[in-house]
């Protein structure tokens, strides 16, 4: 890794507010592309920020913080990736579902989509399966992404699948869902089109279900 894409993910990892979008439009005046400074840069921040977290290394306030650096960066990188060439894939509808109020990886996978050339639709957090219904039929997206955190709220993708297919659409959309106690298995025994551990594989996930 170069070294200012070094120096971004530090500051990423240590939560730098302050310096995280001149270091963005440094890395940018060296000519290194904007999916470059997201993927290998901030993202790579991001992935030392979520193992760390997982080790109990770093604390809730801290990786608030890192998210609140990420979203800092993006305002400069939003817009550059959003008029770069790539294609455009079609719109990525995403929310955590119902009772859930985490978003601080759902985000992280919006902000993928963005950089892989998606049109994102960001619904939030807690939102009911026929708040999520009524904007596939508004949006039209070709994925919509479901996230979950915890245990209680995994069965409300179910439910939100299941009303989707009481809706008539459950055909018009590719249903992905993941989350940290999410897996494979589960998202095969909800009727899930596909499932991704992180944010990355997310989108690697999502090109493949729409070949
Ligand atoms: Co909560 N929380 N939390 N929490 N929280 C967990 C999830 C928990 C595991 C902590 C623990 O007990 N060890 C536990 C869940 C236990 C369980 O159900 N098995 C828990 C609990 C219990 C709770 C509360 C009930 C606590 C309480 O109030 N008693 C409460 C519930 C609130 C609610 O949702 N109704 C609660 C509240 C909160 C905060 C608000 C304080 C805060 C959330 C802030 C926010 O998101 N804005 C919070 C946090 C931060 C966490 C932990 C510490 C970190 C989650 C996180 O952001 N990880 C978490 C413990 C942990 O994970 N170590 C915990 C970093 C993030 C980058 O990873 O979200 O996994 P993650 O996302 C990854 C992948 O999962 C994947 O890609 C992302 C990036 O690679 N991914 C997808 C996510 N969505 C995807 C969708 C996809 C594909 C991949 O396709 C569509």
């Amino acid at each position: 890794m170069s070294e200012i894409l070094q120096e971004l993910a530090d500051v990423l990892i240590q939560g730098q507010l302050n310096k995280v979008q001149d270091l963005t439009q440094k890395a940018l005046d060296q000519g290194i592309a904007p999916e470059e400074v997201l993927q290998n840069g901030l993202l790579a921040g991001m992935d030392v920020v979520g193992k760390r977290f997982k080790d109990g290394d770093m604390f809730i306030p801290e990786v608030l913080r890192s998210a609140k650096t990420m979203h800092k960066a993006m305002e400069i990188l939003r817009p550059i990736l959003a008029q770069s060439e790539v294609k455009s894939q079609g719109v990525f509808l995403l929310a955590t579902v119902e009772g859930d109020l985490h978003d601080i990886g759902k985000n992280l996978v919006a902000m993928m989509f963005e950089g892989a050339g998606f049109e994102v639709v960001n619904l939030g957090i807690d939102q009911k399966a026929q708040a999520i219904v009524q904007a596939v039929k508004d949006k039209n997206p070709s994925v919509l992404g479901l996230s979950a955190l915890l245990t209680t709220t995994m069965p409300k993708m179910e439910e939100t699948i299941q009303a989707l297919q009481e809706a008539g659409l459950r055909d018009q959309v590719k249903v992905m869902v993941g989350g940290a106690p999410v897996t494979q298995e589960y998202a095969d025994k909800i009727g899930a089109d596909g499932y991704a551990p992180n944010a990355a594989s997310a989108v690697d996930k999502a090109k493949e279900l729409l070949q």
